[in-house]
């Protein structure tokens, strides 16, 4: 690695090395949401930009994506190594810890890595780790790395980083939200952003299928610890009744939350085939007194404090024990 004087800032850090180096491979975390999809995009522009060899990798069981994020242009993402990947940097991006990839030859040490991510629980796993707990996103990180690269932000760089704010900040309504955020916001719309166009792509693209799969899942809310926690199970049967795939239940939990009096809201959900496990648990803190991403690590998973979730083979009765075991413990009696 290079070696800069200590002065320097884990941007700078962070800028040097990706100046310094010549061929990358990019990725994000599993399952991966707006920041994740954006953040990859917006630094594999900026660094073709740069004139560097920058490849972008996702497992092949990501695609097809879930629809709200079809419209990323990600058609040039590997889904195998490169062939000369030995020579490679690879940048981590929106992941609190390695597992995040869980990808051999990516993990077992045989490329130096680069860490970019906001997660406070993230476990610096990179050679350089470049973690602002207090960006909103990793797409924030990733423009200000772009502005320290010298890097012109594009209408297709500033679009990508612009869907990593939309969606890690709620529509910039979540407590990420700053006034950082917003002037970042600001910069990509002068750099081209079609608002407009963005939201309806994320937000009003909505198939039927997932409408009445919202519907079944609501029906089917249980509550728990007097109403502090709430509950939702997505069963393999609620796919089949409805048409609905299993990437349409993504926004659903934000339903949950915003019911009064709830502390927690948790989204389970069957993986069926598709993951290595049998379900997955998206958890959500509404009003921040509970840290889901302590109950997440119980359980291998992880996140943010009001946003995190893991991947499970424990059945619905016992999850939900250990659930509301979890969040009574975190509440004053
Ligand atoms: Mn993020």
């Amino acid at each position: 690695m290079n070696s800069l004087p200590d002065i320097a800032t884990d941007l700078e850090r962070a800028a040097a090395e990706l100046q310094g180096r010549e061929r990358f491979l990019l990725t994000a975390h599993e399952g991966p949401d707006g920041d994740a999809l954006g953040s990859l995009l917006g630094l594999h522009k900026v660094l073709a930009q740069l004139g560097k060899d920058s490849v972008m990798f996702m497992a092949a069981k990501e695609f097809p994506l879930p629809i709200e994020y079809r419209f990323l242009p990600l058609e040039e993402v590997f889904h195998e190594p490169p062939a000369d990947m030995a020579d490679r940097t690879v940048v981590f991006l929106d992941c609190g810890n390695i597992d995040r990839v869980p990808v051999e030859w990516l993990t077992d040490g045989g490329n130096d890595i680069i860490n970019i991510d906001h997660h406070h629980d993230n476990t610096r796993f990179g050679d350089v780790n470049l973690v602002e707990v207090g960006a909103s996103c990793t797409a924030e990180i990733v423009y200000d790395l772009a502005l320290l690269l010298g890097a012109k932000i594009t209408p297709e760089i500033a679009s990508a980083l612009y869907v990593g704010l939309i969606t890690d900040t709620g529509k910039f309504m979540y407590e990420n939200t700053n006034a950082h955020t917003h002037r970042v916001a600001a910069d990509l719309i002068d750099a081209g952003v079609n608002v407009d166009d963005t939201y309806r792509r994320l937000y009003e693209h909505v198939p039927i299928e997932k409408l009445r799969l919202v519907s079944r899942a609501l029906d089917g809310i249980s509550s728990y610890c007097d109403g502090k926690l709430v509950v939702s199970y997505i069963t393999t049967a609620d796919y089949e009744a409805t048409g609905a795939a299993e990437e349409m239940t993504e926004g659903l939990i934000d339903n949950l939350r915003s019911i009064e009096g709830v502390k927690v809201a948790a989204v389970i959900r069957d993986l069926g085939d598709r993951g290595r496990s049998a379900r997955k648990v998206s958890l959500r803190s509404s009003a921040g007194d509970v840290d889901v991403s302590a109950i997440a690590r119980v359980n291998g998973g992880g996140g943010h404090k009001r946003a995190a979730g893991f991947s499970t083979d424990l059945e619905f009765e016992q999850l939900v024990e250990f659930l509301a075991g979890e969040v009574s413990a975190q509440l004053p009696a």
